[in-house]
């Protein structure tokens, strides 16, 4: 007799394992659950024979795999809603940002507040991803941009992930603005961030990722290259925010350096899908921004598709172009902004996530072997997923196998 903890029955799954058909879709399906792990899955009618006494219906309901949000900047202070109101009477970003505004407005915040203080405005909005079905969420730093502060924001992220039982997975993004105190001295800076900070954080513990701002209005290729030779000196994976604004090559230095994801991509040429093609780099799609910024250019989409990279998309949760704390309405915007179908938006936050993340092993879909994170819904059909806004139709998150507080 197979050695389960729970049965959960009368359900429908989408496991989204790929190739498994449309959303991988099992009607009156049945899982079981050994410790943290999915145990068995399958349709209801094929279950081995058992003993098992803990068995639970979810009365025709539907399960898919827990969300991942692989891409946020969750851990600041303040927000910049005075900006928001600054830029609609006028006030271009430059001037805002001339005046005090912009990341650097955050960061003054950021590193003025205590690290409960960070912890409790964060708090906040990781339980709104929670309540919505994410139960692995990435945070970046970059806020911080010395080491005293990128080291409290990395700690609050950790600290949370044990308080609320989410996995949260910890980016290092020091490469992220060029700090007031070093402006015009950006290479200055990347010496500090190679040299000082990133060691240090990895020394701590504290780091799964290494990100850079590729960008002109932020650090060049070479500069981001620097860094990612010491990420890849110390073994940690590198990660990019490329091609948001302008065709930096961002896409390809990414792939150049195996990385697990380049995110944004409006600005990305074909040659550059093709090299993460080459490379199996993850595009992550962040519509919550685009929809902010107000941009027309679109991600090469078609080509992503034809040269069959892996789409995940994701918050991008901040609070100068995307303060969104909901991935279910960023699963919308893809399907409404980059018409996305409604099974692409959701791959996109279940298993193309994971890839993102590098937890594809262990996360992403519902297979056996797979850590046992479920999210269970009230609704008739997968598509629905990415067609409501503002329905919250989540009845259970479970964890590792554990009941999760919806
Ligand atoms: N890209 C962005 O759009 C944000 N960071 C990044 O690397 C901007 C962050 C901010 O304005 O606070
Ligand atoms: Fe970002």
């Amino acid at each position: 007799m197979p050695d389960w903890d729970l049965l959960l029955e009368d359900m429908h799954l989408a496991t989204m394992v790929d190739g498994a058909g449309a959303y991988g879709i099992i009607e009156n399906g049945a899982i079981a659950i050994s410790g943290d792990d999915i145990a068995w899955v399958g349709a209801a009618a094929d279950l081995p024979e058992h003993d098992i006494t803990d068995i639970r219906s979810l009365e025709g309901r539907w399960v898919t795999p827990a969300l991942i949000d692989c891409h946020t900047h969750l851990v600041f202070a303040g927000n910049r809603a005075a900006e928001f109101e600054q830029r609609l009477q006028g006030m271009s970003y430059e001037e805002i940002a001339r005046n005090g505004g912009g990341i650097m407005s955050t960061v003054n915040a950021t590193r003025a507040a205590s690290g409960i203080e960070l912890q409790r405005e964060t708090y906040a909005r990781l339980s709104s991803l929670k309540r919505e079905g994410v139960a692995t969420v990435e945070i970046k730093s970059g806020y911080g941009l010395n080491l005293e502060t990128e080291l409290k924001i990395l700690e609050v992220a950790r600290t949370l992930g044990a308080h609320t039982g989410l996995s949260l997975c910890s980016t290092f993004l020091g490469a992220h603005a060029v700090p007031a105190e070093y402006a015009g001295r950006s290479s200055d800076y990347i010496d500090l961030v190679c040299d000082e900070i990133l060691p240090a954080v990895h020394e701590a513990k504290l780091v799964d990722a290494v990100d850079a701002f590729c960008e002109t209005i932020a650090f060049s290729a070479d500069e981001v290259a620097r860094v990612f030779e010491r990420a890849q000196a110390l073994g940690i994976p590198v990660k990019l925010h490329a091609d948001q604004l302008s065709d930096g090559g961002g896409a390809a230095l990414a792939a150049a350096y195996g990385a697990l994801s380049a995110d944004h991509l409006e600005y990305t040429s074909e040659k550059g899908v093709q090299s993460m093609a080459d490379v199996g780099t993850t595009a992550v799609l962040l519509p919550g921004a685009f929809l902010t910024l107000g941009e027309t250019q679109l991600p090469p989409l078609q080509a992503m598709r034809d040269m069959g990279i892996r789409m995940a998309i994701a918050s991008d949760c901040n609070p100068g172009t995307s303060p969104i704390c909901s991935l279910r309405a960023v699963m919308s915007l893809a399907r409404a902004l980059f018409l996305l179908t409604p099974e692409e938006c959701l791959a996109g936050v279940t298993r193309n996530a994971a890839h993102a993340l590098g937890l594809e092993k262990d996360r992403g879909t519902l297979e056996s072997g797979k850590r046992a994170d479920l999210a269970v819904w009230d609704i008739g059909h997968p598509r629905e997923l990415s067609y409501w806004m503002g329905l919250n139709q989540l009845t259970e998150l479970m964890v590792a196998g554990q009941p999760s507080i919806a």
